[in-house]
């Protein structure tokens, strides 16, 4: 079937599945990225023109990299707190970017959607899920959410449009890593009603000056071994940043392989970076958090995350070494002699 076909017929049945309800709730992960965030505001917008439903966009409590917190403010969204929802209230939930059971967003175990939109692998759970798009080719979820307006006839406002087109963008890495025709055909309709100012702006979004302290512990803390970089950030109380050190360290010319771990909310939080296309991160990280957390993601980004059970430091020294040996071992890396990556 052709995307546009497919497309047809999901707007059609979300029509459908949004007629004569009242509340949606749109569900990111608990750290949203540029591509969730824009995501979430889109399926709003659809929620208010195709049925005329009243939306909370929910996510962990935490927006920390510079350009997301930039991308919030744009937008003059007021985000939820997954911890404060009443689920009762709502007569849909709706999630993009992010499935039931992944371990990166809080939804309840409890809890099924109705909604899934998203461009990750397709998870067990996400298959009892009433109305799903799972386009795992896309460089973007916001890509999917694109192709729904065009087809629905509504244009997107310039905030819209220019988070969707960050959103695309930032995901694919300006189409450095995954992406498709369909995320190229998203951001050729966009360009014309967004704000190319603001793009900059966004993408220069200011940071506490305790980020250059995080920055400067992540360098000091770094590793080379074989083909890999590996750091870790400690404790940070924006989960963000384990993301953004991958992948900083990923554009060393001599690696293709970055891990960085943190501890956030009585979790370790991994993330995992790899310039090879065709390399399995998503897999690679599975292996590394299997029997003890939760992962997943993309050829070549993913992440996982491991809760703490007691939370002392023979535990997080115990989690780090499995971790990073799984990764080692994943990648062939094992056993090769580590230098560190910058004077301590
Ligand atoms: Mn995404």
């Amino acid at each position: 079937m052709r995307a546009a076909e497919k497309t047809g017929l999901k707007l059609q049945k979300l029509t459908e599945l949004l007629a004569g309800k009242n509340f949606l709730l749109i569900a990111m992960q608990d750290s949203p990225d540029p591509d969730s965030l824009a995501a979430a505001v889109a399926l709003r917008k659809l929620a208010n023109n195709l049925g005329n439903l009243q939306c909370s966009i929910v996510c962990g409590g935490t927006v920390g990299r510079g350009e997301n917190r930039a991308l919030v403010k744009y937008l003059g969204l007021n985000l939820r707190c997954y911890a404060e929802v009443d689920y009762d209230k709502y007569d849909l939930i709706a999630m993009v970017d992010t499935q039931p059971g992944t371990g990166n967003n809080s939804l309840p175990e409890g809890v099924l959607p109705d909604i899934v939109i998203d461009h990750h692998p397709i998870r067990r759970r996400t298959r009892s899920v009433e109305f799903t798009d799972i386009r795992s080719g896309y460089g973007a979820a916001s890509t999917i959410l694109v192709e729904y307006l065009i087809e629905a006839g509504i244009t997107p406002e310039t905030p819209l449009a220019t988070a969707l087109l960050y959103g695309v963008r930032s995901d694919t890495q300006d189409f450095g890593r995954e992406s498709s025709r369909a995320d190229i055909d998203a951001i050729e309709f966009l360009y014309p009603f967004a704000n190319n100012r603001m793009i900059g702006e966004i993408q220069r979004g200011k940071v506490p000056r305790v980020y250059y302290q995080m920055l400067a512990d992540a360098l000091r803390n770094a590793r080379a071994q074989g083909p890999a970089i590996i750091t870790e950030l400690g404790d940070v109380d924006n989960p963000d940043m384990i993301a953004e050190v991958a992948d900083l360290l990923l554009r060393e010319d001599e690696t293709t392989w970055t891990m960085c771990t943190g501890y956030w909310n009585n979790k370790m939080v991994i993330s995992l970076r790899t310039s090879e296309e065709n390399n399995l991160a998503g897999k690679v990280v599975r292996h590394m958090v299997a029997r003890k957390g939760t992962g997943g993601g993309h050829q070549t980004y993913a992440g996982g995350q491991i809760p703490l059970v007691k939370g002392t430091k023979t535990e997080r020294e115990e989690i780090e070494r499995y971790v990073e040996e799984r990764f080692l071992e994943a990648i062939g890396a094992q056993g090769k002699p580590g230098v560190r990556l910058v004077r301590a």
